[in-house]
Formats: C-alpha cells, structure tokens, sequence
C-alpha cells in the first residue's frame, strides 16, 4: 500500500497539532494584514491576531458563511492582488450568486498534491487509467482530480461529464480502470452499460472514485455491483479547496482529512457550540496554508462527525464520516426533521424497485404531504394491480418504520425519471418558504 505523504499523514498527532498552532497563527496574521473583512470582524471582537496562542483560541473567532462569502462576490475576500491568482473557480451555487474563488501558483500546487493523496489514498497508481467524467470548467471537479491524478503518474482521460455512451466506449477501448464521477452519475453509466448489454466481464475498471454529492452505504453497494468496482468517497468543497480536502483509504472507515492543510471542527448548527469526536455536527473548516482565497471557520452546512482514532491504515489523520447531507437539504415535515439520505437507504434496501427516486413535499391545507417517487425495477411489476399496490405499501411500512411518517409512493416507469451528469437533484420542496416557519 502506498501512502503519497507518509510524513503528513502518519505524524503523531501532538507533533501535528503543534504544525497546524504554526500554520493558524500565521494564517490568522496573514488575513488581518491582507483581507480588510477579517480584520473588521476580529476588530468588532477585540481579537488581535497576537491573542491567538493555542489551537482552542480559534474558537474564539466568528464563523464564515457562503452568505458572507458571497457578499464579497465576486474577488472582495481574495488576500492577493490579481496578478498572483493563476486560476479562479466558483461553487456550484444552485441559487444566488455563486462564491468566486482563487489560486495562486503556490495553491494550485498544494491542490495537486492533496488530489494527489486523495486518489493515492483511493488505491490509484501510475498504473491506473483514470477518466475524469466530471465537468471540466468553473466547476472544481475535472481541473481539481486531473492535476493529482497526474502527477501520481496515472494515464487521465480527460473525458468531462455528459455523453454518456460515448464515456463506456471509452472505458472500454482505452481500458480505464479508474472513473472519476458523481456517484448519482456512475450509477447512470452502470445503467447504460446494462442496457447496451455491454459484457463488464471484459472491462478493466476496478476503481471508482466518487465525491461532490451526499450518497448512502446501500447506494455504494448498487454502484458496485453495477459496475463491479471498489467505489471510495471523496469530499471537498470550492470554498476550501475543491477536491482534495478528505477521502476514503482501503479501510472505508471514514474519509482522511488533510489535517496539516485544514483544521475541521464540528458545531451544534443551532448553537454553534463545539462538539466532541464522534458527535455529529455541522463541519466548519480553517484554511492553513492557503494563499489567494484563506477562510477562517467556514461553516459548511455539511453534517457530519470526526472519529481521531488511529486508521488500520496508519495514517493518523482525523476521518470524516460521509456526510448525512446538508442543514439547508434537512426537510422538516409535519415536525419531524427528514435528511433524504434516509429515504434513499430504505428505498435502495427494497426489492423490486430501481435507485432512481424523487421527493417531493407539498403543503396541503395545513399539513405537510410527503411524496415519493421511485422507478420500478422493471415495466412488469407495472402490470398486476395487487402486486403494485403490495409494493407501494411495502415502501410506505418500511418509510414510517424510519421516519414515522406516512408518504405517498408513486411507482414509476423504468427510466422515467431524469438522470443527472452531475450532482443529482432529487428534493423539490414546494412549500413556501421550504416548510420552514418565516
Ligand atoms: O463538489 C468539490 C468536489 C468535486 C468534491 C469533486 C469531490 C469531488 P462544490 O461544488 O463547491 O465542490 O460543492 C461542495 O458538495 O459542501 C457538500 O455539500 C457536497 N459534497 C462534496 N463532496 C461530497 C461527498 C465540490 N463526498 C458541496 N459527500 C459540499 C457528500 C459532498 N457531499
């Protein structure tokens, strides 16, 4: 097993922290002198950045959000002048303006070498084709793997997202044995390949690296059996880096942070109170070494948990467990917090039904209607009226059994609902204001 950076990622972990004390005091220096926003906020609060004297003094400095951030849209946060950024992207923002961010040349090869690690730790070598089926563009996704994957010396297809049979003639001429996707995408490839009959008997693919959307365990075990692959997760976010910031070793026990680059807490999302390893929380993640765009605790929104025990890999890193999904993706219906993460566990879990589902959330009169609807696994089961009616409520028992509410199931035609080539939306929330009290 190879680890790409055995000095950062197997350091005793005091020895770490004495880095990342190093690397935050002059990170916080660094935003008061040159991004005149921290320096007002920190002023606001009586914090010179001489306060900062252990690594628990973080805590008192004021969160970030991407609210603030885009606020400043779109170079107001950036600490360098133009003439050092060598890159700009920007957070795919699904509403409002998105956050604009930058790179200089000493960031962009920091983001090399933690895709790098990244793809490393996911089990990628020089020996491995990897074709990036992520868009290629303002997106962090396609630029953001295909640096790491090349400087570990892998053979990159280039391939962007879309175009989907002409991504497993690839796969199959070029002999890719990596892919590099959505996982809400490799399970449409997975769908294609099946229904052109394609023989995955012959493939090379033994990879598959997938990150940039939330997915659950039971979505991990259908990807793989579809396209017989061992499938990693991997996290990042433009705000923070893109790609890079965590993933999963051979152990899948929770994605490895960059912890020498990045310092996470995790918060009470409605206190904003620190919580201990292995309580669940929002993340917030502290740039250490970053240049052109730093962030001071940027609230993700992201819900998660950190586990600091040593990694049968040995590494020492603290992990991330895969995400629940997002505070602002949390449905509250009829009173009762909703994350889809959990309809998608029972959905896949049930017989006779495909991975393809949607939600949506309707207010009727003074309540809350939950609807789901879910492809059958194939038009047969469309046929017997009683059949379907047992599957429906086979659905419905095992939902209320979860969420203890009572959804209506809509079972759909095969390949009736729309497949994504990117992050998958699956939550249409038609209440006003989102069912939230104004
Ligand atoms: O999605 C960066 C990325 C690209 C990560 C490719 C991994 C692979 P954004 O477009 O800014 O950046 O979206 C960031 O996506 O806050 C999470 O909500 C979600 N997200 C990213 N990775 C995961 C993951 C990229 N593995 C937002 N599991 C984040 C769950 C993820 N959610």
């Amino acid at each position: 097993m190879i680890i790409w950076d055995r000095e950062h990622e197997c350091m005793p972990r005091p020895r770490l922290a004495e880095l990342q004390l190093e690397r935050l005091k002059h990170t916080v220096r660094y935003v008061y002198e040159k991004v005149p926003y921290y320096r007002d906020i920190f002023d606001q609060r009586g914090f010179k950045p001489q306060h900062l004297q252990n690594l628990s003094d973080l805590t008192h400095l004021p969160f970030i959000t991407k609210d603030d951030l885009r606020n400043f849209y779109p170079f107001g946060l950036f600490a360098v002048p133009q003439r050092e950024i060598v890159r700009l992207h920007a957070s795919s923002g699904t509403t409002g303006r998105s956050v604009v961010v930058g790179y200089t040349r000493r960031d962009m090869e920091t983001w090399t070498e933690l895709t790098a690690r990244m793809v490393t730790l996911a089990g990628v070598t020089e020996n491995d084709t990897a074709q990036i089926a992520f868009n290629y563009g303002l997106f962090t996704g396609g630029f953001g793997l295909h640096y790491g994957l090349e400087r570990v010396g892998a053979t990159v297809i280039p391939a962007s997202g879309g175009n989907t049979e002409r991504q497993l003639t690839l796969i199959q001429d070029f002999g890719t044995t990596t892919l590099i996707a959505t996982p809400g995408y490799a399970l449409y490839l997975g769908e294609t390949a099946e229904a052109q009959g394609i023989d995955l008997s012959r493939w090379q693919l033994r990879l598959g690296l997938f990150g940039s959307e939330p997915w659950t365990e039971e979505m991990r075990t259908e990807i793989e059996k579809r396209l017989r692959v061992t499938a990693t997760d991997n996290y990042g976010l433009s705000e923070v880096l893109g790609p890079g910031v965590s993933g999963e070793c051979h152990c899948r026990a929770g994605m490895h942070i960059a912890e020498d680059h990045f310092i996470v807490e995790t918060i009470n999302p409605e206190t904003g109170a620190n919580l201990p390893p292995g309580e669940e929380g929002e993340l917030v993640f502290t740039s250490l070494t970053k240049e052109a765009f730093p962030v001071i605790r940027f609230r993700t929104k992201d819900i998660s948990c950190l586990y600091t025990e040593p990694c049968a890999c040995g590494r020492t890193t603290a992990r991330m467990r895969r995400t629940s999904g997002r505070t602002d993706d949390m449905l509250i219906i009829r009173g009762v917090n909703v994350f889809p993460s959990q309809i998608e566990s029972v959905l896949i879990n049930s017989e006779g039904i495909a991975p393809y589902y949607r939600i949506d959330v309707y207010r009727r009169g003074a309540l809350d209607d939950l609807e789901i609807s879910v492809e059958v696994a194939s038009s047969d089961l469309l046929e017997p009226y009683f059949q379907l009616e047992e599957l429906s409520a086979t659905i419905q028992r095992k939902i209320y059994a979860t969420l203890a509410l009572t959804a209506k199931i809509r079972l759909v035609q095969p390949g009736s609902l729309e497949r994504t080539t990117g992050k998958s939306r699956r939550v249409f929330d038609h209440r006003p204001s989102g069912g939230r009290p104004a």
